[in-house]
């Protein structure tokens, strides 16, 4: 490999980090606009999450219809989604399909990981420097590099010790895995986990999941994209995504909820419940009732209803009890949604051995220990046992300034943002979907469309008022956080330990991450703010300008 780092920098307008859905966007949004950019990928293809998380049964859990873009009329029309929800094959052709109709590809490097980046307060401009030594000059950065893409593996005892092979859902082969006739163990009940158990419990001899906490899944009623379903959708694209817009989940095609919980009667609460458990999906289940995620007595009936369900299909006791969640409210962690889940468990080769009660001790050569000092023997194990989410990758990245202000002190106590789009004290520095918006709490590609539709309309004001500069006052970042926590806390979601708060990495500061306020109210706030010229920011002129 050539040493880049004696080469002459080059020099952008805008350096985006991240080659997933979001750096694409941002490539095609910018350079309409007549602006040098270039997005920097680690992977050795575009597509971010699609790229790297492919395991066995991958999927998206937001319909296909809804879960692509549409700044592009013609693109939406043109694609056709062969399912209900798209496999992550299906969506990682969609992404590639997009790269080269839109010719995105050429202003993207792929293989390079951003070390770091630095802001000269003199200069006005960003260097980012690659693992490689290559260095990238630009106006502006964009983050763009992902809420759920720093795969982590518990640094468990004796992992390098065990001799069969062992994968992380995150970082799964390209070539795939064959579990057939295999003793498999599997370690997380998180979507990842809920999606593969079933398909590897059909591969595998023997399949034993560990699971630490139940989680709520749901029925996904995935199949084949129907023309009833495509056409009338497809016939009012435009209007269906623009009603998007006003709710919540940036999730159309469900009324919005008019009752509260208890003010109907049990009987026709159940025959609610039931009617959303066989249309399939968690938007709709949670659209039940406009109180369940306020009210713990309203989702106390939604979560007995769900461990019913739990409870009449898996057939062993025991094992139904372990799999019914009772630690948390239905929805105040990521919903998973599954084709079989809890049926593969009356297969008689996969087993449900309760992690939280006896932990898992070490790997050992064979498989794994418990605490109790019960053995296990495997020939693979795979965790699916989630990420550093929200702020694990740009942590990652060494950000900081000339003037000594350093990204990962900054957030030592949890992340700051304003509208989880800048940080105070790092100009011109842009996050998509960063910690203080709705992102993971909404359909992703919306989010990321806003935002960067939000950036590009920023870097053109900057311009055309002769500005350069934007950053978010402390006062306003601050107003912020204490905003997005004081909507968390009139909710039910704190009472979970979920990554949304951080409580799956040790150590991790407890704060809560999305905001959970609506996407509709979100994009009003921030459309209000451009409109106003950027209250909470300060817009100044520097380049050229000497002290
Ligand atoms: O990760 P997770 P994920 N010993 O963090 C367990 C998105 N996504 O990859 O809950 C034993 O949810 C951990 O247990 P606990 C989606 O937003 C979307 O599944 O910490 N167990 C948990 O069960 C999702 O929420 C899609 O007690 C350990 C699991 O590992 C997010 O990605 C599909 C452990 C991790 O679950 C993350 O999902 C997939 C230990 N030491 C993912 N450490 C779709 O669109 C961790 N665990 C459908």
């Amino acid at each position: 490999m050539p040493d880049a780092s004696h080469a002459a920098p080059r020099h952008l307008d805008v350096a985006i980090v991240g080659g997933g859905l979001a750096g694409l966007y941002a490539i095609h949004r910018l350079r309409k606009m007549g602006l040098k950019v270039r997005a920097y990928e680690q992977g050795s293809g575009i597509g971010g999450t699609w790229f790297w998380n492919r395991y066995p049964g991958a999927r998206c859990d937001v319909e296909s219809l809804e879960y692509s873009y549409s700044f592009d009329e013609q693109l939406q029309q043109d694609w056709k989604w062969p399912e209900r929800y798209g496999t992550q094959p299906e969506i990682l052709r969609y992404i590639n399909h997009v790269a080269d109709r839109f010719d995105l590809r050429r202003d993207v490097q792929l293989n390079t990981r951003i070390r770091s980046a630095v802001f000269d307060d003199k200069a006005n401009e960003w260097t980012l420097t690659t693992k490689d030594g290559e260095t990238i000059k630009a106006r502006y950065c964009i983050m763009a590099a992902g809420n759920l893409s720093t795969p982590r593996v518990p640094d468990f005892k004796g992992i390098h010790d065990f001799k069969g092979k062992w994968y992380h859902t995150g970082l799964w082969p390209h070539e795939g895995v064959d579990f057939t006739g295999l003793r498999v163990g599997v370690i997380g009940t998180g979507s990842s986990g809920v999606q593969m158990i079933p398909i590897i419990a059909q591969q595998a001899k023997q399949l034993t999941v560990f699971q630490r906490t139940a989680n709520f899944s749901l029925p996904a009623r995935n199949g084949p994209m129907t023309p009833d379903r495509e056409g009338p959708h497809k016939a009012e694209y435009a209007q269906r995504r623009a009603a998007a817009m006003e709710t919540p989940f940036a999730i159309g095609g469900h009324p919005k909820p008019t009752k509260k919980t208890l003010e109907v009667p049990p009987e026709e609460r159940a025959r609610i419940y039931e009617e959303k458990w066989k249309q399939g999906g968690s938007i709709s289940y949670l659209y039940s009732f406009t109180d369940l995620l306020v009210s713990k007595e309203a989702n106390d009936t939604a979560s007995e209803f769900a461990r019913d369900k739990i409870r009449s299909i898996v057939k062993d006791k025991r094992t139904a009890e372990l799999l019914a969640p009772k630690d948390h409210p239905i929805g105040t962690k990521r919903l998973c949604l599954d084709t079989n889940y809890y049926e593969t468990y009356n297969r008689p080769n996969v087993a449900l051995v309760d992690v939280r009660s006896d932990p898992i001790k070490e790997l050992t050569p064979k498989g794994l220990r418990l605490e109790s000092g019960a053995e296990y023997e495997f020939d693979a194990i795979c965790f699916a046992t989630g990420f550093d989410a929200m702020t694990g990758a740009l942590n990652e990245i060494d950000i900081r300034t000339s003037g000594g202000a350093v990204l990962r002190k900054h957030w030592e106590g949890g992340p700051l943002t304003y509208l989880g789009l800048m940080v105070a004290g790092f100009p011109n520095m842009f996050i998509v979907t960063g910690p203080g918006s709705p992102s993971v709490k909404t359909q992703m590609i919306a989010s990321i469309e806003q935002h960067v539709d939000w950036i590009a309309d920023a870097i053109d004001h900057l311009g055309k008022h002769q500005l350069d500069r934007i950053e978010p006052t402390p006062r306003a970042e601050h107003d912020w956080v204490a905003h997005v926590n004081a909507v968390a806390d009139s909710t039910l979601y704190p009472l979970a330990n979920s990554w949304y708060v951080g409580a799956n990495i040790p150590g991790k500061p407890r704060v809560f991450m999305p905001y959970v306020g609506g996407f509709d109210r979100y994009k009003k706030r921030c459309d209000e703010i451009a409109a106003t010229g950027y209250e909470g920011f300060t817009l100044s002129q520097h380049t050229g300008v000497t002290a």
